[in-house]
């Protein structure tokens, strides 16, 4: 059990020079959608609650990345950025947003349940904690199947005071299932301080409760949040070892496009703003001799490209016919 957070990694960090560059890839497509996103809400182009991850994406990144394809991924309302670090196409997480036929759930589920089957990504859930022991029967899928993939279950610090979180933990340990149980913990739930509402403001000390291994990482460091990622899906997939990472990170912007946010100080959110991650990364590639301004620059391009891409796609997609609003309520509702 580790009681410190890790260190920021150094030099390459085991990682190849194309996947260093995937990870700032990745963090940046997460940025540019979400900053989009927020302009097209702002137009009313999107309805409904919308919960951004504008702050978070090394911890984001850094957990998604250490999975296989066949791993599995559950998360929450907060999960845009969760499904396209799970290799979801930008354009279908956008459809979704805008409630279009083409959108990852066809238009039925919108900003909080983005869903694909075909990537393991299993959503998108409202309720605060409802996804862990959904996750958990997935793990015990995977053990009583003898697959040899992992489950990563996504969450906030707030869901670490749910009662289906410690359930989840419980089982999960007795039944040795191999889950990566990950708390974002983003300092807030809604407007509400870690420390005013759970008695531990340390997540990972929760691990504590079930015997099982919990760590503590730096959020806004990308390859310190991989490093942890990479041996806690290991000892998951090889041993069946359950484990509680917590992610030390920041939201930039409110709890919800709804948000007000005027319960916070703005020289705390510059603070972090100080030490934000695709910054620190991109300085770390040109300090590595692995990129130089202009291929971050493109980098950028391409990526705003693919984003522009999306908007046009959901926007001339059609709408869903409201003749069909009861189809896809059962899963062998697929065709017809
Ligand atoms: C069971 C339940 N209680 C309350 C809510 C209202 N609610 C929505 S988000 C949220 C805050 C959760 O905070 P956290 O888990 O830290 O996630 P974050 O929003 O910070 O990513 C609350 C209380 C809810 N959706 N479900
Ligand atoms: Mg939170």
């Amino acid at each position: 059990m580790k009681t410190e957070p890790r260190a920021a990694a150094t030099g390459k960090d085991g990682l190849s020079e194309s996947e260093l560059l995937g990870l700032y890839r990745e963090m940046l497509l997460i940025r540019r959608f979400e900053e989009k996103t927020a302009e097209m809400y702002q137009m009313a182009k999107i309805g409904g609650f919308c919960h951004l991850n504008i702050g978070e994406e090394a911890a984001i990144v850094g957990t998604i990345s250490a999975l296989r394809a066949a791993d599995y991924v559950y998360s929450n309302y907060r999960e845009h950025g969760h499904a396209l670090a799970k290799g979801v196409e930008a354009r279908a997480v956008m459809a979704e947003l805008y409630g279009k036929e083409t959108g990852t759930s066809k238009g039925r589920g919108g900003s909080m349940h983005l869903f694909s089957a075909e990537h393991r990504f299993h959503g998108g859930y409202a309720i605060v904690g409802e996804a862990l022991p959904i996750a958990v029967g997935t793990g015990y899928a995977i053990v009583y199947q003898d697959k040899p993939e992992v489950v990563m279950s996504i969450f906030g610090d707030g869901a670490t005071n749910i009662g289906a979180f410690h359930e989840s933990l419980n089982v999960a340990k007795l039944w040795k299932l191999p889950i990566v149980f990950v708390c974002i913990n983003n300092q807030y739930g809604m407007g509400t301080a870690v420390s005013r509402a759970s008695a531990v403001s340390e997540i990972w000390k929760k691990a504590c409760a079930y015997d099982m291994t919990g760590e503590r990482v730096d959020g806004m460091d990308v390859l310190a949040v991989r490093a942890v990622t990479d041996r806690l899906v290991s000892q998951a997939r090889e041993r069946r070892e359950p484990s509680l990472l917590e992610c030390v990170t920041y939201r930039y912007k409110g709890h919800s496009m709804s948000d007000p946010d005027t319960y916070r100080q703005k020289e705390e959110i510059k603070e972090w703003q100080g030490r934000d991650a695709i910054l620190s990364l991109g300085n770390h590639l040109k300090q590595l001799k692995l990129a130089g301004d202009q291929d971050l620059e493109r980098i950028d391009q391409e990526v705003t490209a693919e984003v522009e891409e999306a908007v046009k796609f959901a926007e001339e997609s059609p709408e869903p016919d409201p003749r069909q609003l009861y189809r896809y309520v059962y899963a062998d509702e697929e065709a017809g």
